[in-house]
């Protein structure tokens, strides 16, 4: 992550993505994909787990009885909100990165002191000015500018953007557990160099925990986290004209001790060959594409890990069953 591109934030309108049958609209797309897919082990990019199908397969996930990261971490602002905004201070504005449902941006939200203003910055166009919609109507004293952009790369914020007395990055959902640990450290140097000098970062974390509340999370007993997964291979048939088979591929979520992290994978379960780009990858039984980490902290791992992006961390916070935590950085 470096100097910011000439990325204008535009707008909110529809991510252009190819129609069924049509040609790729995205020729570097589909080079990065291929080149993904040329790796050891071979991977398609997470984003591609949340078109609109994965979405809402996401929001089932988080409703899921073994799925209790969004639970946890509700939980924690609801008890303790009132105590992050009192440690943010009036006159806040709030850069999210990424959308969700909104359910904990308007804990803190509600909480905050007179924020100033609510800065959404999102890849899914619709998602990002549904979701803008429904807080602009909820909170008229705050300035909600949604900004459509990729925040894994360089982006710009609006120059009119109210700066307020502070700016706060958020990063809800151990998102950031997405990232590997050197890819998050930037991602964090990044929102460092965002909210600037006096500014402050508050990030969700899943912690590490016995591996088979983990598993289960991840490989749930509906089957809903295997359907998330298997859409994968629809999302980019359907992008790029692609001819992947869900069903020669079975959902596995395996713990990685070694990498503290749960591994998402699709597992070919018969010798087959699928083109890409020109290129033809060969999958033996058991091959696997990796589609999404899960990486899962100890609170001093992280902390050690938000120091080295240039942050301190002031506060932590986790819920009853200790599954989950906030963390109030500060630079
Ligand atoms: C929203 C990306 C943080 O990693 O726990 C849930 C996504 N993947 N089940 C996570 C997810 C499988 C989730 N994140």
């Amino acid at each position: 992550v470096s100097a910011p591109r000439s990325e204008v934030p535009r707008p909110p309108e529809p991510w252009p993505g190819a129609a069924p049958g049509e040609p790729a609209a995205e020729p570097t797309a589909l080079a990065e994909l291929a080149d993904a897919l040329a790796e050891q082990p071979p991977r398609i990019p997470s984003k591609y787990l949340y078109d609109e199908r994965g979405s809402a397969l996401f929001d089932r996930i988080c409703d899921l009885p073994e799925y209790y990261p969004t639970r946890s971490e509700l939980a924690i602002m609801e008890q303790h909100a009132a105590e992050m905004a009192r440690a943010l201070g009036p006159d806040a504005t709030v850069v999210e990165y990424g959308t969700g449902t909104g359910r904990k941006t308007r804990l803190l939200l509600a909480a905050l002191d007179r924020p100033c203003a609510y800065v959404p910055v999102d890849v899914a166009a619709e998602f990002l000015s549904a979701a803008s919609a429904r807080l602009a109507a909820e909170f008229p004293a705050v300035a909600v500018v949604p900004v459509w952009a990729d925040f894994t790369r360089p982006f710009l914020l609006p120059p009119d953007v109210p700066r307020g007395r502070r700016r706060v990055a958020y990063f809800p959902g151990s998102t950031i557990g997405n990232f590997e640990p050197d890819e998050a450290r930037a991602l964090l140097a990044e929102m460092r160099d965002r909210v600037g000098p006096g500014g402050a970062a508050l990030v969700g974390v899943d912690l590490r925990k016995d591996p088979r509340v983990l598993e289960a999370a991840y490989d749930d007993a509906a089957g809903v986290t295997a359907r998330f997964n298997l859409n994968v291979l629809a999302h980019v048939n359907r992008r790029f004209g692609l001819a992947f088979d869900p069903s020669r591929f079975r959902h596995r979520a395996p713990w990685v001790d070694r990498a503290g992290r749960i591994e998402m994978r699709l597992v070919s379960t018969v010798r087959h060959e699928v083109d890409v780009a020109g290129r033809r990858y060969r999958f033996e039984p058991g091959d696997y594409i990796l589609t999404e980490y899960s990486h899962k902290y100890r609170l001093t791992e992280f902390a050690a890990l938000a120091q080295t992006a240039g942050w301190r961390t002031r506060r932590t916070w986790t819920d009853a069953e200790a599954r989950f935590s906030v963390h109030l950085l500060e630079t």
